[in-house]
């Protein structure tokens, strides 16, 4: 599988690891298809002592009672696994390739869909440090659908671009969110819908 890696023990150039083809075409159209059916939500979030909706539809699916607050003022409650997001975390088909743990090395106890419905549709700069998480959280990033920007710098750094291809695979490594912020802009370019899931560690929850 290609990869590129730019996350080096010694000297991370980005503690990232990009995988263009991490599924085949035809698993990405279908894992599309699936997601487009998930239980989406257009929530409020309350920035500067203003509440405004969140500018993307988000869910969370995960294990029972690993619930998710973001930015102080989001708050998801996770649904149920559905059987595909959770062969795409574990590998039990192997015969259709390599899944995310397997790949990865990494525990994913949560998955965070984002839904971009346009190119008005946007994540800002901000760097995933919730607590939920625990301390140094390592984020595995599906990318299906339209092609949008994501941009990743260090702190008070200079931005690098990647465009995030239908069937794509973002990691960001642990140390990452301490170190870099990410977001993903708007654009005035016509743009399709982009489906984005994370897949987190979470401290809490049963399991
Ligand atoms: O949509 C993406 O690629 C990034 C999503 C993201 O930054 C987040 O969920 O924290």
């Amino acid at each position: 599988m290609q990869q590129l890696n730019l996350f080096q023990e010694s000297t991370p150039v980005l503690p990232v690891t990009y995988y263009p083809d991490f599924l085949s075409q035809e698993l990405a159209n279908e894992l599309y298809q699936h997601c487009l059916k998930l239980e989406w939500q257009q929530n409020q979030i309350r920035i500067a002592g203003k509440t405004m909706p969140v500018p993307r539809l988000e869910c969370l699916y995960g294990d029972k009672g690993c619930d998710y607050l973001y930015s102080n003022s989001v708050f998801l409650k996770p649904l149920t696994w559905t059987e595909a997001l959770s062969n795409l975390r574990d590998g039990l088909r192997p015969a259709v390739g390599d899944r995310i743990t397997a790949l990865t090395g990494y525990n994913f106890r949560i998955v965070i869909g984002n839904q971009y419905r346009s190119g008005q549709d946007s994540i800002g700069w901000h760097a995933d440090t919730d607590s939920s998480m625990g301390l140094s959280p390592a984020i595995a990033s599906v990318s299906l659908g339209s092609v949008r920007k994501f941009q990743i710098k260090p702190r008070n750094g200079k931005p690098t671009d990647f465009w995030l291809e239908h069937g794509s695979l973002l990691v960001m490594h642990p140390g990452c969110q301490s170190t870099h912020l990410h977001q993903v802009p708007k654009t005035n370019k016509v743009v399709g819908t982009r489906i984005n899931l994370t897949f987190r560690p979470h401290t809490g929850g049963g399991r």
